[in-house]
């Protein structure tokens, strides 16, 4: 290999952005995805990092536990569509400081630019996932997932009344998410406050729903990472038609909780006894 873009970690962030485009998630610059790379991945690159690094870039937001790591980042205004055809121009690597609280640029956006508007969320978010998964969390994702923007306007804000219905939608859910869906309100994009909303979810869930906006989700991998993606969304586009077809009524015939504690046990998963216990008159699901 004598290019960056040939290495396992370029090559597998590439990849789920194609698999994210695929799916329609991607709508023009819509969607980021970050990517906390292991001391390999930065071996593995760094003969390919710019003679000189760019300027030292002080964020409003720090984090200790990310001192001195590397991140692939997607640039402010790309298109994810455009990852592949120009992985240069489209993402980059930056590496965090001593101080944990500026970025420069090592590699890509070679025609300027800099991360994501989402970036500062990325950060924090990247943080706590890090420490509370004891290191094992590497990648955050966000995309514009129609089906969870369309039950996200239709549903109460809640976490466990979102949760619930995935979950007694489509019978693996709740094995691929036991801890369930966080559920944040609507906010601005790119904000300090959505940012502080989601870390306060991620403490606890390992994805996040942004009302009228779309997901955003954690893995320890890009598979997992995007497989958590599509297994959410899925879910809402089959909650979502169920319940059209019901003229927005309940549907007669979904997993009872019984059912789901069952599921747990088979398959050795601990599910969230809070989504499970939950009661609401709100909650069509309960
Ligand atoms: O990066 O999706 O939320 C564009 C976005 C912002
Ligand atoms: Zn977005």
């Amino acid at each position: 290999m004598n290019n960056i873009l040939g290495t396992k970690c370029m090559d597998a962030y590439i990849r789920l952005c194609n698999r994210g485009v695929e799916q329609g998630w991607h709508e023009r610059n819509g969607g980021n995805l970050t990517y906390r790379m292991t001391e390999e991945d930065v071996l593995e690159c760094k003969g390919y990092f710019n003679a000189v690094p760019g300027e030292w870039v002080k964020m409003n937001v720090s984090a200790e536990n990310l001192a001195n790591e590397y991140f692939i980042v997607t640039g402010s205004g790309k298109f994810l569509s455009n990852v592949s055809l120009e992985p240069q121009n489209a993402i980059a690597i930056v590496e965090i400081n001593d101080a944990g609280d500026s970025y420069r640029i090592v590699w890509g956006l070679t025609d300027g630019g800099k991360p994501t508007s989402e970036f500062p969320t990325h950060f924090m978010n990247q943080s706590i996932r890090k420490r509370v998964t004891n290191g094992e969390n590497r990648v955050i994702y966000h995309a514009h997932t129609p089906n969870v923007i369309a039950l996200s306007s239709v549903l109460p804000v809640s976490s466990e009344i979102f949760t619930r219905m995935l979950w007694k939608s489509a019978t693996e859910c709740c094995v691929v998410f036991p801890g369930g869906v966080g559920v944040v309100p609507w906010m601005i994009p790119g904000g300090s406050d959505i940012a502080l909303a989601t870390c306060a979810m991620m403490e606890k869930y390992d994805a996040a729903v942004w009302t009228n906006h779309g997901l955003f989700v954690s893995g320890p991998d890009f598979d997992i990472a995007f497989g958590l993606m599509h297994t959410i969304e899925k879910a809402a586009e089959v909650a979502a038609i169920a319940l059209a077809a019901r003229g927005g009524k309940a549907p007669l015939n979904v997993i009872s909780d019984d059912s789901l504690r069952q599921i747990g046990e088979a398959f050795g998963v601990k599910l969230n006894e809070d989504v499970l216990n939950f009661k609401s008159e709100d909650c069509m699901y309960c």
